[in-house]
């Protein structure tokens, strides 16, 4: 399963909670990143020079931490993939992971907001959570990186009939029920 969605849409919040109530391993590529920051790490070292600047992180690097990740023990009783893939190449490079092995892609949950709540939340989470990439101009890269690059990944996954559109706007716990009820839909 994957959570797609434009920055502050709730993907990582989403994700946590259905984590929770179906038992699979969450795995979001941000999370992944800002641990190896952190930690300092050369792989954190690498990714904060784009992090920062509300870039992604290139491909090569962010494809084969997935494909590390993804041939833990952890994962054999499904996953859901939080922010990955982002780009087209990654949409191919994760085809061919899955091609390997038994895991099916079945869900594509599309959570949808517009530009001006997503800007306002992650205005929002930066007084609570410092993150070197919620500050205005960065924000405003981030979203138009995902118009430009993200929006045409979901367009391969609704070219085969698996994207269901989740409305982001509202309280998270109604969101949540949202997304259950998009699963339970899917999977009925
Ligand atoms: P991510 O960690 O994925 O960051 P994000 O897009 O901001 O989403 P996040 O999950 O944190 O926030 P959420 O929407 O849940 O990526 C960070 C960076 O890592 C990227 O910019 C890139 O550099 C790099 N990266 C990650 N994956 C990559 C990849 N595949 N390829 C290349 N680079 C990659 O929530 C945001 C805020 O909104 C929170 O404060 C939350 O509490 C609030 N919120 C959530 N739902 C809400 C609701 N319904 N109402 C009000 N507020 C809500």
């Amino acid at each position: 399963m994957l959570i797609i969605g434009p920055p502050g849409s709730g993907k990582g919040t989403q994700a946590e909670r259905i984590s929770d109530r179906l038992g699979v391993v969450s795995i979001s590529t941000g999370d992944i990143f800002r641990v190896n920051v952190r930690g300092e790490t050369p792989l954190g070292i690498e990714a904060k020079k784009y992090m920062d600047n509300g870039d992604f992180v290139p491909d090569d690097v962010t494809n084969k931490m997935v494909r590390h990740r993804l041939s833990e023990s952890d994962v054999r009783n499904g996953f859901l993939l939080d922010g990955y893939p982002r780009t087209a190449a990654q949409v191919d490079y994760l085809d061919a992971i899955l091609a390997k092995g038994e895991e099916r892609l079945d869900v594509v949950l599309q959570l949808t907001a517009d530009d001006e709540e997503l800007v306002h939340r992650l205005l929002d989470r930066a007084k609570e959570v410092r993150r070197s990439d919620d500050n205005k101009a960065v924000i405003r890269l981030r979203l138009d990186l995902y118009h430009e690059q993200t929006e045409a990944v979901v367009d391969k996954y609704a070219a085969r009939g698996i994207v269901t559109l989740v409305d982001g706007i509202g309280p998270i716990d109604v969101v949540t029920d949202r997304v259950m009820q998009a699963i339970k839909a899917v999977q009925a």
